[in-house]
C-alpha cells in the first residue's frame, strides 16, 4: 500500500478535508502531521456536515485509524470538545492515536498569539489566535511542553516554570534591563550585505533544475505551500511545515519517498489573513466568488479574500511538493461567468515573471498577466464524467492543467463526497 500526501497548493481551504474523506475508505491510517486547531476542514457526508479543526478528516471513515502526529500542536481542551461533539453525533472516535511527542498549546501561548497580533497593529499577520506560532516557537527554542510531559507532574512543573522564566527574563538579563541598541544591530547586519549579495539566489529553483537535468543532489542531515514557514509568503505564513515532506522543507526538494503527492487546488484562489495575493479581487467578482463559494473561515468565520486562479503559484506548489496529481476543487463555483480570467505570469515593475519571484517585495508588486477563457452557464453539479461537462468547462480544466505543472486527476463539482469527477 503506497504512502500518499495530500497538500494544499494555495493559501489553504482548497478542500483537503473532502479529498481526504474521499480516499478515507481506501486507507488504513490518516495522519495529521502539522499545525493544530488553526485548521478547518469541512466534510459533507450525505446531509451531514462536519467541521474538523484538530482531528484528521479520516476520523469519519469507519475503517481507518486517525493519528495526530508528532508535528502537530495540540490544544487539549479543543481536542476533547471536538471528540465529544463527534461522539454526540454517533461517530466512533475510539481508534484515535496521538503522538507522545506532539506539542501542547499552553494557555500562555494562546494569550501571547492574541496580544502579539494586537501589538503588531497594522503589521499583524491575521493569525487564527489559537496560539500556533508561539507554541512552535517554544518547540524550536526547546522550551515546549509535549504530550508525554503531562504524565509526570514534576517534569511538567519544571518545564512550565522554565519556559515562563526564559520567555520573560532572558532579554532583560542579557541587556541588563537596558533596551538593545537597534541602530547598532541594523548597522552590523547591513555591513554583511555586499559580500553576501553574489552568493544569494533562489536555491529551491536551482536544486530542482539540477534534479530536472538528472544531476544528483545530496541532502545532508544536520535539520503548504504558500503558508509554509519555509516556502510560503513569509512572514505571512503559519509556523509549521505544510509542504509534502517536513524532512525536505529545508531544501525545497520534494520528498521522493512518497509514492504520490496529491495537490489540492481550487479553481480560483482564496486567502484568509494578511499578506500578498496578486489575483485578489476587490470588486463585485470577488464578492460573487465569496458568496457562491461560501468562502468564510471554517475556524474563525472570517470572510476569505477571493481572486482568480493563479497558475504561477500552482506551478510553484507542484515544484516544491513534487505534486503527482492535482484535485481541482469548486469548479461549480465558476459557473455563470461570461469569461474566466486565469493568471499565467506576473508583471513586476515591467519585467515578466513566469516563476514565483523569490524576492518578497517583487511578489508584493506582482501584477497578474491574464488569459481570458470562455465561461459556461450550465449547472455542472450533477456531472460525473468529464464528457458530461460543458465544452467550455472541459477547456478550462485542460487549460489550467497545462499551466499548472501536474495532471488533474479529480475535479470537484460540489461539496458532497460524490460530487466529484475522477479522471485518473
Ligand atoms: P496561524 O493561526 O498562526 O496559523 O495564522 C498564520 C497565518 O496562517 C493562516 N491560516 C489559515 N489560512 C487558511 N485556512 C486556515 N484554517 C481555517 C479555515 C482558517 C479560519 O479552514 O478556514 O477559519 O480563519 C488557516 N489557519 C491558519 C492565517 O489566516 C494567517 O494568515
Ligand atoms: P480545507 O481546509 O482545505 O479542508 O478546506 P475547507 O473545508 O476549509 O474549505 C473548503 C470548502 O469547500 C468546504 O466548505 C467544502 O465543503 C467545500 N468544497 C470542497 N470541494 C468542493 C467542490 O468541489 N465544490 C463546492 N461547491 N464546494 C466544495
Ligand atoms: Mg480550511
Amino acid at each position: 500500500m503506497p504512502a500518499i500526501a495530500i497538500i494544499g497548493a494555495q493559501w489553504g481551504d482548497e478542500g483537503k478535508g473532502k479529498a481526504t474523506d474521499l480516499l478515507g475508505s481506501r486507507v488504513d491510517y490518516v495522519v495529521k502531521f502539522n499545525g493544530g486547531n488553526n485548521a478547518g476542514h469541512t466534510v459533507v457526508i450525505g446531509d451531514e456536515k462536519y467541521a474538523l479543526h484538530l482531528l484528521p478528516s479520516g476520523i469519519l471513515s469507519p475503517n481507518c485509524t486517525p493519528v495526530i502526529g508528532n508535528g502537530v500542536v495540540v490544544d487539549i481542551e479543543v481536542l476533547f470538545a471536538e471528540l465529544d461533539a463527534l461522539i454526540a453525533r454517533g461517530v466512533d472516535v475510539s481508534r484515535l492515536q496521538v503522538s507522545a511527542n506532539a506539542h501542547v498549546i499552553a494557555d500562555y501561548n494562546r494569550s501571547l498569539d492574541k496580544v502579539t497580533e494586537r501589538f503588531l497593529g497594522s503589521r499583524r499577520l491575521g493569525t487564527t489566535g489559537r496560539g500556533i506560532g508561539p507554541t512552535y516557537a517554544d518547540k524550536m527554542n526547546r522550551i515546549g511542553i509535549r504530550i508525554q510531559d503531562l504524565f509526570d507532574e514534576g517534569i511538567l512543573r519544571q518545564k512550565v516554570e522554565g519556559a515562563l522564566e526564559l520567555k520573560g527574563q532572558i532579554l532583560a538579563k542579557i541587556y541588563n534591563r537596558r533596551a538593545p541598541d537597534v541602530d547598532a544591530i541594523v548597522e552590523e547586519l547591513l555591513s554583511y550585505a555586499d559580500r553576501l549579495r553574489p552568493m544569494v539566489s533562489d536555491t529551491g529553483l536551482l536544486l530542482n533544475q539540477a534534479l530536472d537535468r538528472g544531476e544528483t543532489v545530496l541532502l545532508e542531515a544536520g535539520q503548504a505551500t504558500l503558508l509554509d514557514v519555509d516556502h510560503g509568503t513569509y512572514p505571512f505564513v503559519t509556523s509549521s511545515s505544510a509542504t509534502s515532506a517536513g524532512a525536505c522543507t529545508g531544501s525545497g526538494i520534494p520528498p521522493m519517498r512518497l509514492d504520490q503527492v496529491i495537490g489540492i487546488v481550487k479553481a480560483y484562489t482564496t486567502r484568509v489573513g494578511e499578506g500578498p495575493f496578486p489575483t485578489e479581487l476587490d470588486d463585485s467578482f470577488g464578492e460573487h466568488l465569496r458568496k457562491v463559494g461560501a468562502e468564510y473561515g471554517t475556524t474563525t468565520g472570517r470572510p476569505r479574500r477571493c481572486g482568480w486562479y493563479d497558475a504561477v503559484i500552482a506551478r510553484y506548489a507542484a515544484r516544491v511538493n513534487g505534486v503527482t496529481d492535482f484535485v481541482l476543487t469548486k469548479l461549480d463555483v465558476l459557473t455563470g461567468l461570461e469569461q474566466v480570467p486565469v493568471c499565467v505570469a506576473y508583471d513586476v515593475d515591467g519585467v515578466r515573471h513566469d516563476e514565483m519571484p523569490v524576492n518578497q517585495t517583487d511578489f508584493h508588486h506582482a501584477v497578474p498577466i491574464y488569459d481570458y477563457l470562455p465561461g459556461w452557464w450550465e449547472d455542472i453539479s450533477a456531472c460525473r464524467t468529464f464528457e458530461e461537462l460543458p465544452a467550455n468547462a472541459q477547456a478550462y480544466v485542460k487549460a489550467v492543467e497545462a499551466m499548472s505543472g501536474a495532471r488533474i486527476s479529480v475535479v470537484g463539482v460540489g461539496p458532497k463526497r460524490d460530487e466529484s469527477i475522477v479522471l485518473h
